[in-house]
């Protein structure tokens, strides 16, 4: 069996990938969570992290006497060891394009990151609205994204046909895309709610609504809690 070590389901958004692919795909795992602390620099989160990874972040995965500490190379990784399962897509041209927009996804969007930090219980549609008319990058981030996900093969189903690492690894932006509520075309909202209803999805977000966890130099746009209801 896997371990997986992450950090808060709230937050930490290369957590959300592995678990999600993990998940899905029903592979063995046990999930071990390191919290980030309240304030930064405090607490144990970074010698624990540094005590099994010494690049010091989750995700991390281990496989008896292998340790992985990078979410993508977790998600090649299971790729190789599952190949029944077809964490790729099975059709050779779908799996070359979801590897170079999980590849774009894994080194970009820089400005959609810093701007709008994943933090699935909040309702920051004025911050939204705020960033979207301010941030000209951001808006670049959203509209590069709204092209991927507008060339996937059906507007019913996932980026590259069945749920596959490519879907995982553009999670964080569905829960970001409603956490600050920016304008998004219908075509972009129909992959977002495919993904809502996707079991995997359901469940990280589920727990992530139910942690109590408070880090306060993620919630630099927000003083008090919100809840909201995530499928329609
Ligand atoms: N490239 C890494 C990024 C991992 C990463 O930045 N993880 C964050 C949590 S979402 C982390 O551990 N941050 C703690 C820190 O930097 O101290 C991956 O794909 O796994």
């Amino acid at each position: 069996m896997y371990q997986l070590y992450i950090a808060n389901k709230n937050y930490s958004s290369w957590s959300m990938r592995p678990w999600l692919v993990l998940t899905a795909f029903h592979l063995p795992f046990e999930e071990i969570m390191i919290p980030f602390p309240v304030e930064r620099n405090t607490g144990t989160f970074k010698q624990d992290v540094l005590a099994i990874n010494p690049n010091g972040k989750v995700p991390v995965l281990i496989d008896h006497d292998l340790m992985l500490g990078d979410s993508l190379a977790i998600c090649e990784y299971l790729a190789e060891q599952h190949p029944d399962q077809h964490l790729w897509p099975q059709d050779v041209k779908q799996r070359a394009r979801a590897r170079c927009i999980t590849a774009e996804m894994h080194s970009g969007f820089a400005s959609l990151r810093n701007a709008c930090g994943m933090n699935i219980r909040a309702h920051l549609a004025e911050v939204g609205k705020r960033l979207w008319q301010d941030n000209a990058e951001l808006r670049q981030d959203v509209a590069r994204i709204e092209q991927i996900w507008s060339e996937r093969p059906d507007m019913n189903g996932f980026l590259c046909g069945e749920f596959s690492i490519a879907d995982a690894f553009y999670a964080p932006v569905v829960t970001r895309l409603m956490t600050y509520a920016l304008p998004v075309s219908e075509s972009t909202q129909q992959y977002m709610q495919t993904m809502l209803r996707h079991p995997a999805m359901k469940l990280w977000i589920e727990a992530a609504l139910k942690e109590d966890g408070w880090v306060n130099y993620l919630e630099s746009y927000q003083s008090s809690r919100f809840s909201r209801v995530w499928v329609q």
